[in-house]
């Protein structure tokens, strides 16, 4: 058995998760994705590492079913609920998924897919109902669990597989770091397609035999009013969540914010990440909660990587020291280390760092070096003790609301439009967003109509991902070798 879905039976009478306006205990967990196993299994004696995709939102059903998966041997494929159908399809397509698990709000986006793709399509309900329990296979940690999507310097996201054993140590790292407990309550507003909200927030809390409360959606309002109910411990969010926590609670009126900032008083740990925290929300949240926000690196491909100490200096523009278990070292562009001060790239090497990118043999050897350092394209510098991240080598990588989006994915889709002759897509700084996606547009008459533009886009990639401010060029700005001078392209906006 996996030791992180045994250890439940331990909690099973504490309440593990909070979704829907419902409590539910461990040990309906255990009974509910021993189900889904058993669903999935049917007479099989072993998933052997089936790609199982699932669609559904954050909830009791969401954990049920990544625990099933894993009780019965396949590899969990969580899908973005807010992909248009093109997304999904490559996923489901690149990960040569056997099942596809729908809860019923996507049945009628997928349905044009049902008769194109050889997979089973098992709506929600048939896979959580009652069936005779299997006998579950044994699981070695050694085997692959997880395949999560993440965009690089290539044009499509790539999936990174992690092992029932780097899951474990990704957990494992945080839980000691952080003084996770039993007694911990958290609320989880994040994606449950990205380790942000999968490994910091829901994991950790089940490993710890705590409570994970799910709100599927971001909503200001709504999460001042649950810090104000006073059930929760910590808080985990990327900056512009923060950013948006800081102006609801400034558009609110005084007995409200005085309100708000006593239910902050309750909670033993906030933490950011999944982006740079500005320094001015790091002071802002200060003021309105007291506390400082612990900000932390880290990455799908590694999990967490270097963070704030739990006790001990949190510095403002600073992700901290490598994490227990986590090795790292900073190199420049011959992968030799640095000086100490230097800028350079973060390598990693630990039991947390993925297995490989998937089905993708030549990627994955081009991640590591020859001595297996995963090398991450972020760079630091350690500066008094405490590593800063600089930014990254690629400026085709863009960070936007904490998602990692590709601007040469962006630029393929542009064009296919039939108006669009040429592009150039950036990431543009925003106090909100950390970044926004800029377009500079080439095209084969004046003007072109945004708002068409943009449902034409809608249509084909996720809304994060969808450029917010366009410029119209003759030419794109070029060096001598004829590549786009992006860094030249984002002072034009
Ligand atoms: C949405 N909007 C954007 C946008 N995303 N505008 C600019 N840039 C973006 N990136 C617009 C929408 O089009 C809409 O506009 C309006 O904002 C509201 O959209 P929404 O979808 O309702 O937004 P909201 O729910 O407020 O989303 C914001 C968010 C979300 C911050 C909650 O982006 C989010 O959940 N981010 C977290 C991503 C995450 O978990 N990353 C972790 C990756 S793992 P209009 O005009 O249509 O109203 C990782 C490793 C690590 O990074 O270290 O953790
Ligand atoms: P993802 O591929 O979505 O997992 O995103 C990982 C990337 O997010 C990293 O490679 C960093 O570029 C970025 N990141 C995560 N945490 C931080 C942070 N605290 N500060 C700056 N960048 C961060």
């Amino acid at each position: 058995m996996i030791p992180f879905l045994n250890r439940a039976v331990n909690f099973s009478k504490r309440t593990a998760l909070i979704s829907n306006g419902k409590s539910f205990t461990y040990q309906d967990l255990i009974d509910q994705s021993d189900m889904v196993a058993s669903n999935l299994l049917n007479s099989k004696k072993d998933l052997k590492e089936a790609r199982v995709a699932f669609i559904v939102p954050p909830s009791f059903e969401y954990t049920a079913i990544q625990w099933g998966i894993w009780k019965a041997g396949g590899i969990a494929v969580p899908l973005c609920v807010l992909h248009p159908l093109p997304s999904l399809r490559y996923v489901l397509e690149d990960t040569q998924s056997e099942t596809l698990i729908i809860h019923p709000d996507y049945w009628e986006l997928l349905e044009p897919i049902f008769k194109e793709l050889a997979l089973d399509f098992i709506p929600l309900t048939n896979i959580l109902k009652p069936f005779r329990k299997a006998i579950l296979p044994d699981i070695d940690l050694s085997r692959r669990a997880m395949i999560l999507y993440t965009s690089g310097t290539t044009s499509k996201p790539k999936g990174v597989v992690t092992t029932h054993a780097n899951i474990e140590a990704q957990i494992t790292t945080l839980f000691d770091a952080w003084d996770w407990s039993e007694e911990d309550h958290i609320l989880n507003i994040l994606p449950l397609h990205h380790v942000h909200g999968i490994i910091n927030v829901m994991s950790c809390a089940l490993w710890s035999g705590g409570c994970c409360e799910f709100l599927p959606k971001f909503d200001a309002e709504k999460v001042w009013d649950i810090f104000r109910s006073g059930r929760l411990d910590l808080f985990m969010a990327v900056p512009t969540i923060y950013f948006k926590l800081i102006s609801f609670w400034e558009n609110s009126n005084k007995s409200d914010q005085l309100e708000m900032s006593n239910a902050c008083q309750g909670f033993r740990l906030m933490v950011s990440g999944s982006a740079a925290l500005p320094v001015s929300v790091l002071e802002k949240w200060k003021d309105i909660s007291g506390l400082t926000l612990l900000e932390r690196y880290g990455m799908t491909e590694i999990g967490m990587g270097l963070s704030n100490p739990y006790r001990g200096e949190r510095r403002p523009g600073h992700v901290g020291l490598p994490l227990p278990g986590v090795e790292m070292r900073i190199v420049d562009g011959e992968n030799e280390l640095v000086p100490e001060g230097t800028a350079g790239e973060i390598q990693i090497k630990g039991k947390s760092v993925f297995l490989e990118y998937w089905q993708k043999e030549e990627a994955t050897k081009n991640a590591f070096t020859e001595n297996g350092w995963f090398k991450t394209g972020d760079i630091a510098l350690l500066s008094n003790s405490y590593y800063r991240i600089l930014g990254r080598d690629s400026v085709d990588i863009i960070k936007s609301g904490g998602y990692k989006i590709s601007a040469l994915e962006i630029e393929e889709v542009l064009r296919t439009h039939p108006e669009i002759k040429e592009c150039g897509v950036v990431g543009l700084p925003n106090e909100e967003w950390g970044e926004i996606v800029g377009a500079s547009l080439i095209l084969y008459s004046k003007d072109i109509d945004y708002k068409e533009l943009t449902n034409w886009l809608k249509e084909r990639l996720p809304a994060y991902k969808i450029p917010r401010q366009y410029i119209i060029q003759n030419n794109l700005p070029r060096n001598t070798l004829g590549k786009v001078t992006k860094n030249e392209l984002k002072k034009l906006f």
